[in-house]
């Protein structure tokens, strides 16, 4: 490693302690395009970030994620996926755990937490998202457009999409029978989250699902709306990508509400741009499957840059009963805390009402410049052709619209993310002004 990259990390690891954001950020430094694109030969640059990527079949998992400082003895020192399959995932108290010892015990070692008794954080929401026909009073929203996952409908890697508003879905899920789920909610009651998976119907029912519903914008665009809902849990705060968001970094928050009927549910994925998400019942009974990232190659389908995750885990946890997989009940006032690259299937088992918010830190930053440079490099190849024609400034100007448009993020919005965030402490900046000094951003 060069001296560069030794004082990189030397400065992350003062702030951090953790080797996590080391491994990943070095092997990013290796792989960001500097100044002056094109400046990687696209098959080659593929073949590089195959080698970084995070899943790749086989890679160690201690290699990423530790030891972590502070293991159990008990635990297994390597973060891989027997650890998960042996420990489960922990709930705890949502009182009786700090924030610091979150980020310590949970956030910095990638390890999911489901946190317990959280019902005052979404006392005031509970009326306006649960009370049958509520969504539907709320004023104008006969006239709010919201959209609404098709549950029985696959569309490419998600389930199909339509535009409603939100007074019409409100009717809609009024009249939703939670006849076909009894026998799963019913085991998810007792406490058995894998006989709830095996009770599932095949099919599920077909039912619409409302999802990524920015009611925090709304709610400040539309009088009448209730605009302190919720608050975000105290342990998830320090969030870059929220900052970025407020500072108009990017045109939109990552921060939703979902309302589904029973047998609602949500195709198996890793969240946007490798981000960490928390997501919290309002009331209802939610049953997840997560799986580590070291196992995601085994439950991926296609090649090359349409190679994504399968879209039912059903089929693949049948056919491989040895999957590392973990299953997990959560009910009302719980909040679930998912860290970068754990892929996950939702299924609700009764009608749910959950707020989930997509976020980034010091933690996991490495796992979105990684996630970047990933789509970069995807997005260099595709214009690869157009390079001999086009000055170099015209050229990453393209690149960073269609990096844009295909990753949600591009270099120039990320920048903007971290400026929002830099006043914020010495260590952030530290941090900060090292990753904006080693990363060329275009
Ligand atoms: O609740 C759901 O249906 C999906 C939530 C989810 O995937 C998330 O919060 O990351």
């Amino acid at each position: 490693m060069s001296t560069t990259c030794t004082s990189l990390r030397a400065a992350l690891y003062v702030y951090t302690g953790a080797e996590v954001v080391l491994a990943r950020t070095a092997a990013v430094l290796a792989l960001v395009p500097p100044a002056g694109l094109p400046p990687l030969e696209p098959a080659a640059s593929i073949a590089a970030a195959a080698d970084v990527v995070y899943d790749e079949p086989g890679a160690p998992m201690c290699a990423i994620h530790g030891p972590w400082p502070g293991a159990r003895p008990d635990e297994d020192a390597c973060c891989g996926a027997s650890c998960f399959r042996l420990n489960g995932i922990a709930t705890v108290a949502a009182a009786t755990l700090t924030a610091s010892s979150f980020e310590a015990g949970y956030m910095a070692r990638g390890q999911p937490v489901l946190l317990d008794g959280g019902d005052e954080w979404f006392a005031q929401a509970r009326p306006v998202l649960t009370e049958l026909g509520a969504l539907g009073r709320l004023p104008g929203a006969e006239s709010e457009t919201v959209c609404v996952a098709s549950c029985a409908h696959r569309e490419f890697t998600d389930q199909r999409r339509d535009e409603m508003t939100l007074a019409a879905y409100a009717e809609e899920l009024e009249q939703v029978d939670d006849a076909e789920m009894a026998a799963a909610a019913a085991a998810a009651e007792a406490g058995d989250a894998w006989a709830a998976f095996d009770a599932l119907p095949e099919p599920l029912p077909d039912v619409r699902y409302l999802k990524d519903f920015h009611y925090q914008e709304a709610a400040a665009r539309r009088a009448g709306w209730p605009s302190a809902l919720y608050s975000h849990p105290p342990h998830f705060a320090t969030d870059w990508l929220g900052a970025g968001c407020a500072a108009e970094a990017l045109p939109s928050d990552y921060s939703f509400v979902y309302v589904g009927p029973s047998g609602s549910w949500t195709p198996f994925h890793t969240d946007v741009y490798r981000s960490f998400s928390w997501s919290a019942n309002v009331s209802g009974t939610k049953l997840w499957i997560l799986v580590p990232p070291a196992a995601a190659p085994r439950l991926r389908e296609g090649i090359g840059s349409s190679n994504t995750l399968v879209y039912d885990l059903r089929a693949a946890l049948a056919a491989d009963p040895d999957l590392p997989a973990v299953a997990l009940v959560q009910r009302s006032g719980q909040a679930l805390f998912v860290p970068s690259g754990w892929a996950h299937q939702v299924f609700n088992l009764t009608r749910v009402a959950s707020v989930n918010c997509n976020w980034f830190n010091h933690a996991n930053v490495a796992d979105i410049v990684l996630s970047l440079a990933r789509d970069a490099v995807l997005v260099a190849a595709q214009l690869a052709d157009l390079a001999p024609d086009l000055a170099a400034d015209e050229w990453r100007a393209l690149a960073e619209q269609l990096l844009l448009a295909h990753a949600g993020l591009n270099w120039a919005t990320f920048r903007a993310i971290l400026d929002a965030v830099i006043p914020r402490s010495l260590p952030e900046r530290i941090i900060l002004a090292r990753i904006r000094h080693y990363i060329h951003f275009p």
